[in-house]
């Protein structure tokens, strides 16, 4: 705990010793002397992990670590990344869910990709506290696939209040065959592509069915990331209490019990988790199939990690506060309205998919305005599900009726069931330049359901 009192009394109560230590994070070294800008180099590269145990397999790493380290600055600073590529292949980094200026975004509309020996420095503004991560926009779902991702932290030093221990979660899938190599990651052509390539191997950070522990009682809170390239998580942990504090784009409102944390490929949520009192002892947290086609046969649920709650005595602690954060509802009154449909074809003989009913490799771009508002309407015509994500810029899912949720947030990805349609508002800041809006399912974004969206300063 980080509270501070002039009273002397008892320590305070905290989890067991070595608590996450079997799910710990690498992180970087600050390379600046200041508390505003956070400095640090940072190389993709090739190496053998052992992510089974006893099995090296060859993975595609950021500093040779899975997931790659965690990143971490504060709101209102600066996070300076000396980025180095020594994959065999060009990439880049795209910083998912940070308003980042246009040139940093990481996309082939913005970048020249960086090849192989090559160098490029992502200079982020940090607006806004918040979960986040980073990954490569050059084939992306193979890239992803092969173990190219991360944590980002974005920390608010005026949040009000402690909240619980901090446990980062990134959530992943690794495809492995029975040598413990890693699968081409276009495997299947196009019919993989359609499907969207699931590893059968589950991790969270990295590891298969990692221990936690906790103190019954005693709050944790856990910063989730969705990094899998095309897996949906649905992540259940029996007996424990649950409670969303934080989405896409930092804390909600009010806090919001749960039965289930449901996460889309590249949605984040923080959640305070309590382990229960009765039943010390270990409880499973699995991985439960949300039937993302609709086939009405869901795949048997898997192991995630084991929530092992110790005998300590239970210490009442602060219960959490009423509202967390206010989220201003976005003015409507001018919104422009913008219809979207993600789409399949057939083209030549084989399943296409597209928004609009075009695919995204030749698509031109959308226009929008610097300070306006719009009003997008997404429609799945599809029977299957797909995490709409839309770069740059946080919005505000609405109602059917439009008004916007009555526990607000923002988000920057949002799941979209098959056959309907979800609204949300969203304002152009100013932020000119090319973005790119797309489903987080990486195989589809590679089919063609991704577009792009050029963001213009009025009288340019
Ligand atoms: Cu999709």
């Amino acid at each position: 705990m980080t509270a501070c009192t002039a009273v002397p009394g008892p320590a305070p109560p905290s989890q067991p010793e070595g608590w996450r230590d079997e799910v710990s994070l690498a992180t970087r070294p600050d390379l600046d002397p200041g508390t505003e800008v956070v400095e640090v180099s940072l190389e993709a590269k090739v190496v053998g992990v052992e992510a089974q145990p006893g099995v090296t397999t060859e993975l595609w790493t950021y500093e040779g670590s899975l997931p790659g380290p965690i990143l971490r600055g504060k709101k209102g600073g600066r996070l300076l990344v000396h980025f180095t590529n020594h994959l065999p292949e060009p990439t880049t980094i795209h910083w998912h869910g940070l308003r980042v200026p246009a040139a940093m975004d990481g996309t082939e509309a913005v970048q020249t990709p960086i090849a192989p020996g090559e160098s490029f420095d992502y200079d982020l503004p940090l607006l806004d506290a918040g979960t986040y991560w980073y990954h490569p926009h050059v084939r992306s779902s193979a890239q992803v696939g092969y173990g190219l991702y991360g944590m980002l932290i974005v920390d608010d030093d005026t949040e009000p209040m402690h909240l619980g221990d901090e446990l980062p979660l990134v959530f992943s899938d690794l495809g492995l065959d029975e040598r413990g190599v890693v699968r081409p990651g276009d495997e299947n052509g196009w019919f993989g592509d359609y499907f969207g390539r699931e590893g059968n191997l589950l991790l969270i950070n990295g590891r298969v069915r990692p221990k936690v522990k906790a103190r019954a009682g005693l709050p944790q809170r856990w910063r989730l990331v969705n990094a899998a390239r095309s897996r949906y998580l649905k992540l259940v942990a029996p007996g424990v209490e649950v409670v969303q504090i934080g989405s896409d784009g930092g804390l909600i409102e009010v806090p919001r019990p749960l039965d289930a944390v449901v996460l889309a490929p590249g949605e984040r949520m923080e959640v305070v988790a309590t382990a229960p009192m009765a039943g010390v002892g270990r409880i499973p947290v699995r991985w439960e199939d949300t039937d993302r086609f609709h086939i009405g046969t869901p795949q048997a649920a898997l192991p995630l990690f084991d929530l092992e709650v110790g005998p300590e005595e239970f210490v009442q602690v602060e219960p959490l506060p009423e509202r967390l954060r206010d989220v201003p509802e976005l003015d409507l009154n001018q919104a422009v309205p913008r219809t979207i449909e993600l789409t399949e074809m057939v083209e030549e003989g084989v399943g296409v998919l597209g928004i609009n009913g075009v695919a995204g490799s030749h698509a031109e771009p959308f226009h929008a305005h610097v300070g306006t508002t719009e009003v997008w309407t997404v429609e799945n015509r599809t029977g299957y599900d797909h995490p709409f994500h839309l770069h740059g810029f946080f919005f505000q899912p609405l109602m059917a009726d439009r008004r916007p949720w009555p526990n607000r947030e923002w988000k920057d990805t949002l799941h979209i069931p098959a056959h309907s349609r979800l609204d949300f508002a969203v304002t152009y800041d100013d932020r000119p330049g090319m973005w790119m809006f797309h489903c987080h399912i990486l195989d589809h974004a590679d089919l063609g359901m991704m577009a792009m969206l050029m963001v213009e300063r009025p009288h340019q």
